[in-house]
């Protein structure tokens, strides 16, 4: 609970779903409790919603305070937070929402909008031109729907009005994802006006940063349990585990920023081998558990990890795949870092759902699995793991588990992977064949075929568990 006066809005933040809300505000509340221990402070946040106005319609009663509640071994620790003062949906408040982001107050513009918010392409490496977003933001520049078209506005308008710009803060799991928004930023500022990109380019920073915190989503129980808790009705409470992790590339350009470093987050000139070091071995076994324990039925992260065969094959792939990939980040031991991480799986009272990480496969896949194969076959290393969780991914499109029972799919190139999988007599080919998710070297390295094809074989002969178990006595 914040003290005294509320704290300024300094922040916009876009995209104002539940890891924002379980990571960054009750990051920001807590740095300005130690800065303006009176109350007050300059780091209050105005959220955005993009798509859809269920979070500010459910934040609206109680004046967008909220309960972020940790759970952890010793059960349920509710913090209440106020440092987000209003919500935005762009749907019906745009107004609102461009006041905010031209506001000479408003430093900083954060973003938590997934993988696909970006609208980035690798292949350009800019903006995807055939993005139905992007198309509609060139077309009507002055009402964008993009994160990117919105942010180009406003620093169109600040510029305009000769108020100095904000920095672009992405926390979004992307390698080098400040400058994937950049990229995109530019982009898009360039067709509209090469000027304005020029001013970007030279006066408007994009650090990058790694976040880490286990948000998994909140169940009709969660909020049950909460609201007695707390002794206070709150329908859109937030749950989270202990750990939390935050670096931040310090490059903000001179532009004033919250004093984060006062809990904890790292500020450090390069923040790439962190990013890595938490995609490879978090986020990449995150998929590994995700899809291998749809297909073997297994609703949680939790539940799949008590399962021995499990539990070894994502310990081996951090041993002999993803360990040996990577760069050591200054001053971290990677076997300890690794260990804490199955602490953090093992955890009982999170209940992430296996079917909750698996979304979005198109997109994750190419950030966190397939650069670990790529560099393991550049080195001669062992790929054999990593295939197989890319063998789970094309068993999981094709809609059953090894029981029989359907998956609920959600990727934005759901409708073209699933026709592409169940069409033909070769569902393996007909994955490693879309150029969106495999780039033309991988998708041609007869190893990776191979390896592939003989773990899909694997699995849909003996189904995912018996696969497992008998990997384990290898
Ligand atoms: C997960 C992440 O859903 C997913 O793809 O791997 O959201 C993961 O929980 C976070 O990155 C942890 O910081």
């Amino acid at each position: 609970m914040i003290q005294g006066e509320q704290p300024r809005v300094g922040i916009v933040h876009l995209g104002i779903g539940a890891f924002f809300r379980a990571f960054c505000l009750p990051a920001l509340q807590e740095t300005m409790a130690i800065t303006n221990p009176d109350g007050g402070g300059e780091w209050g946040v105005i959220g955005v919603s993009l798509r859809n106005p269920t979070v500010r319609d459910a934040l609206k009663p109680n004046n967008f305070a909220y309960h972020a509640v940790e759970l952890g071994p010793e059960g349920r620790t509710p913090a209440r937070i106020e440092a987000l003062r209003s919500v935005c949906f762009l749907g019906e408040d745009r107004d609102a929402v461009m006041a905010a982001m031209t506001d000479p107050d408003v430093r900083l513009v954060s973003l938590t909008v997934t993988e696909k918010g970006y609208c980035f392409s690798s292949e350009s490496d800019s903006a995807d031109w055939s993005h139905d977003d992007i198309i509609h933001d060139l077309a009507h520049p002055e009402t964008p729907r993009s994160a990117p078209g919105l942010i180009v506005d406003a620093l169109r308008q600040r510029r305009y009005q000769g108020t100095a710009p904000f920095a672009c803060l992405s926390c979004d799991n992307l390698p080098a994802n400040g400058l994937v928004l950049k990229r995109v930023v530019l982009g898009l500022a360039g067709w509209l006006d090469p000027d304005l990109a020029d001013w970007i380019q030279g006066n408007v920073p994009f650090p990058c940063t790694m976040v880490d915190r286990i948000v998994p989503a909140t169940t009709a129980a969660d909020i049950a349990a909460i609201s007695e808790l707390t002794g206070e009705p709150d329908s859109a409470p937030v749950v989270h585990e202990p750990f939390r992790q935050w670096v931040i590339e310090d490059a903000f350009a001179g532009i004033t920023r919250p004093r984060l470093e006062k809990i904890g987050a790292l500020f450090v000139d390069d923040v790439r081998p962190y990013e890595e070091m938490k995609l490879r071995l978090l986020n990449a076994t995150h998929s590994a558990i995700a899809y291998l324990g749809v297909l073997a039925g297994k609703r949680t992260v939790f539940e799949t990890v008590e399962d021995a065969a499990f539990r070894s094959f994502i310990e081996r792939l951090w041993s002999e795949e993803l360990i040996p990939s990577l760069a050591n980040p200054p001053k971290i031991d990677l076997s300890r870092y690794t260990r804490q991480l199955m602490a953090r799986y093992r955890n009982p009272a999170i209940e992430h759902a296996t079917n909750q990480i698996a979304m979005d496969g198109s997109l994750k896949l190419p950030l966190r699995i397939l650069p670990p194969i790529a560099d393991n076959l550049a080195a001669g290393g062992k790929i054999a793991g990593l295939s197989l969780v890319v063998a789970a991914w094309i068993r999981y499109l094709a809609g059953r588990t090894d029981q029989g029972d359907d998956i609920e799919i959600r990727d934005p190139l759901r409708d073209r992977l699933t026709d592409a999988i169940c069409a033909g007599s070769d569902p393996v080919a007909a994955a490693l064949d879309i150029p969106e998710v495999f780039e033309h070297t991988l998708a041609t390295d007869a190893v990776f075929r191979g390896q592939v094809r003989e773990a899909y074989g694997r699995i849909a002969g003996n189904g995912v568990q018996q696969t497992l178990e008998v990997a384990e006595h290898d």
